[in-house]
């Protein structure tokens, strides 16, 4: 990063900054309305408001994470909450079924209305007016009158980290949930284990973390979460509309279960050390062994829900070929259901027989998923030439991997994914894996600013999205990514290359 040029962005006004087109907010008569995800209407009215000082802020008590969203923002520019100011801010719970759980309306006229059935679609609407208004305090702010309605497409926009291969540490993760919530992200999927590591505490299991919590990929970070910071987590993404859905990968990538618990193996499996490489399908727990296996999946997935409260629990499930495999993916759903929780599987759990509320997430683009959709599983979409956001933002990036598109995945790329064709979709998630992505930077050079794009293919409707108004909007929107600390990636479509060197 040049950080000369950051820091002048820091200190100018968000104009001087925004490329190519500035927000509304801060335009002074360019009434361009900069919001990523687009929402579904936009209706720009006569006039402005003038905000300056202070604002009186109304709120009901049935939504007190979008007021302290909103009194967060507020404060960060230097706007006071007084109850005699003449700027007015209302945050209103309305019964309007056609909102949804999370759509909202906003209405800037004489004061600013922000208008939803659920404090979830409050959110929404206070995060939009943060888009709305400059990233850095100025003296005054003037919006443009306008009425944004808007309501997502669908229900889940995701991103997935995998904390397993190499760890993320709990800092990073919140700073993640308040970026997801700047976009209206909703799903945030931890792979909480693999071969290369196990990062959660599981009282009843202790060396899971003892042996799988030291290990890493070579190059990577290890480590491991209490159930006291998970749980804490879990609460923090809450307050910003965010579900945390955890996943345990089981049969296969369990080279750090067996590791801790050599008894999860089968008896002529001579390579029970912690693993560091590359590799993938090498490791399954012995099925046939399930008076061993299936009690400490219980128990471990006990444990696993009770600190997250997610209805949707991840199963794992991909890359393990095994006689056993369906049996052991439809035991394990069941267990799930038993526990009142839905299973997640990744596409390759389609093979077992389920029922089919189990969600299933796609990852091969070309995987024969239509018999499982006629099924009426729902899916999760992340197909990875679109959503594998490991692979490089452009061909050959450093530290990126290509085995699913040769190209990586660039920003347009992502943009252009159409999910309409997938009838039970719930939504899309994009997958960042870290077999080669090992520090905080790195994370935020593979995420951004493609997981905005993404935020935008699972919110906005198909029909209203082209790429240049995606990136007119992205370009103004760079000083609030300053202001959220993200170190993103140098994208030459949104002219944030300026010869910086790669990551
Ligand atoms: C495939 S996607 C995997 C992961 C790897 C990833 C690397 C999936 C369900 N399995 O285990 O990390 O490729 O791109």
């Amino acid at each position: 990063m040049k950080s000369g040029f950051l820091l002048s962005c820091l200190l100018a006004s968000t104009a001087a900054c925004s490329q190519p087109t500035p927000p509304a907010a801060a335009a002074g008569g360019t009434e361009t309305v900069s919001i990523v995800p687009l929402p579904q209407s936009v209706e720009a009215r006569p006039g402005a408001l003038r905000v300056a000082g202070a604002v009186a802020l109304e709120a009901p008590a049935a939504a007190p994470n979008a007021r302290r969203t909103l009194e967060d923002a507020l404060a960060s520019l230097d706007l006071r909450t007084d109850a005699k100011a003449t700027a007015r801010i209302r945050l209103q719970l309305a019964d309007d079924a056609s909102l949804g759980e999370e759509g909202y309306r906003l209405v800037v006229g004489d004061g600013i209305d922000l208008v939803a059935r659920t404090d979830a679609g409050l959110l929404h609407a206070v995060q939009s007016l943060r888009q709305l208004l400059p990233a850095q305090a100025q003296a005054e702010y003037r919006l443009p009158h306008l009425a944004i309605t808007d309501v997502p497409a669908y229900a889940w926009r995701g991103s997935s980290l995998d904390v397993a291969r190499s760890f993320l540490p709990v800092e990073y993760l919140e700073r993640h949930i308040d970026r997801m919530a700047f976009f209206k992200l909703n799903r945030l999927h931890l792979h909480l284990s693999d071969d290369q590591g196990w990062r959660m505490e599981i009282k009843r299991y202790p060396k899971l973390v003892e042996i799988g919590g030291a290990s890493a990929v070579r190059g990577g970070r290890s480590g491991w979460y209490t159930q006291e910071q998970l749980k804490h987590l879990v609460a923090y993404a809450q307050a910003r509309g965010i579900t945390i859905v955890p996943e345990i990968d089981m049969p296969g990538h369990v080279q750090a279960m067996l590791a801790s618990y050599n008894e999860l193996a089968c008896d002529d499996v001579e390579n029970l050390a912690p693993y560091d490489g590359l590799e993938v399908g090498f490791s399954v727990l012995c099925l046939s062994k399930p008076e061993v296996v299936y009690p400490f999946v219980r128990h471990v997935l006990e444990e696993v829900l009770e600190v997250f409260p997610s209805q949707e629990i991840h199963i794992g499930g991909d890359e393990i070929k095994h006689p056993l495999y369906a049996d052991f993916v439809a035991r394990t759903a069941a267990v799930v259901r038993e526990m009142g929780r839905t299973p997640i599987a990744w596409e390759e759990g389609s093979v077992a027989d389920t029922g089919p509320d189990m969600l299933l997430q796609l990852w091969n683009d070309g995987y024969a998923i239509d018999a499982a959709v006629a099924k009426g599983h729902p899916l999760i979409l992340s197909p990875c030439t679109y959503f594998y956001l490991d692979h490089g933002n452009h061909a050959g990036q450093p530290q990126t991997y290509d085995w699913c598109r040769k190209e990586g995945v660039p920003l347009e790329r992502v943009y252009s994914f159409d999910p309409t064709e997938f009838k039970t979709a719930v939504g899309i998630e994009a997958a960042l894996w870290s077999e080669l992505v090992h520090t905080d930077a790195a994370a935020d050079d593979r995420l951004w600013p493609r997981l905005a794009a993404v935020s935008e293919v699972a919110w906005s409707s198909a029909g209203q999205r082209d790429y240049a108004g995606f990136l007119e909007r992205m370009g103004a929107l760079r000083a609030h990514l300053d202001a959220l600390g993200i170190r993103y990636h140098p994208e030459p479509d949104l002219g944030w290359d300026g010869g910086e060197a790669e990551k």
